[in-house]
């Protein structure tokens, strides 16, 4: 258990809070900041967003396109491998399940891949992306991401560790094969369910 071998004491927290809170995990009330490099920034006139692979309608979305489709809300915890978790996230989109029914996605997609601004990947399996809780957010708690949460676009997979949830998110990849992200090529667990600490891979 982390909270003895660093000899803190674990805080005390309501069982119905402690039910939520993932096996390692320790709960924070402050949205913390953490990605890799530096923060892209946004130009809505250049802006796109790619929807491409195993599909029957490659897509191409302008920001103003973009932000025209149906938004769909979901509310979720968020779980870090670096050990916080932030319950009660109110997030605004558009759901994975409808990128996918307009861009016709074939059935021998498997595997997913987000690409962000500046090179980040993250990859999930399909079972994992078409899920009714998965989306593009834009918002927030009901207010636009800022620039350090992943403005203008992330992508949310509320049941992964949160490395899965790529920050300005620029596409979206379908294959028939798995190809790790970014972590995962370091080392991390291609899976990344919390509530199985799978954090590393074996
Ligand atoms: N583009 C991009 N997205 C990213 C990352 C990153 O390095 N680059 N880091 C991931 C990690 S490890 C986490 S925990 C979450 C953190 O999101 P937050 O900074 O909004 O809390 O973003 C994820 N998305
Ligand atoms: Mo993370």
């Amino acid at each position: 258990m982390v909270f003895r071998s660093l000899g803190l004491k674990r805080p005390k927290v309501a069982p119905e809070l402690a039910e939520r809170t993932p096996p390692g995990q320790y709960l924070t009330e402050r949205w913390p900041v953490l990605h890799y490099g530096s923060i892209p920034s946004f130009n809505p006139a250049t802006w796109d967003f790619r929807v491409f692979g195993l599909v029957d309608r490659p897509l191409r979305f302008t920001w103003d396109e973009f932000i025209a489709l149906p938004r769909t809300t979901v509310h979720a915890d968020m779980h870090c491998v670096t050990r916080w978790s932030k319950l009660d996230n109110d997030w605004e989109g558009v759901s994975a399940r409808h990128i996918m029914e307009l861009a016709g996605v074939q059935p021998d997609a498997k595997f997913v891949l987000f690409h962000s601004d500046g090179g980040y990947t993250a990859n999930i399996p399909m079972e994992a992306f078409d899920d009714e809780d998965v989306l593009f957010a834009v918002k927030h708690n009901g207010e636009e991401l800022t620039p350090e949460h992943g403005y203008p676009l992330r992508s949310v997979i509320p049941k992964r560790y949160a490395w899965k949830s790529a920050k300005w998110i620029r596409g979206v990849e379908f294959m028939r094969e798995d190809r790790l992200g970014f972590w995962e090529k370091y080392g991390y667990n291609n899976n990344a369910d919390p509530w199985q600490e799978e954090r590393f891979a074996e």
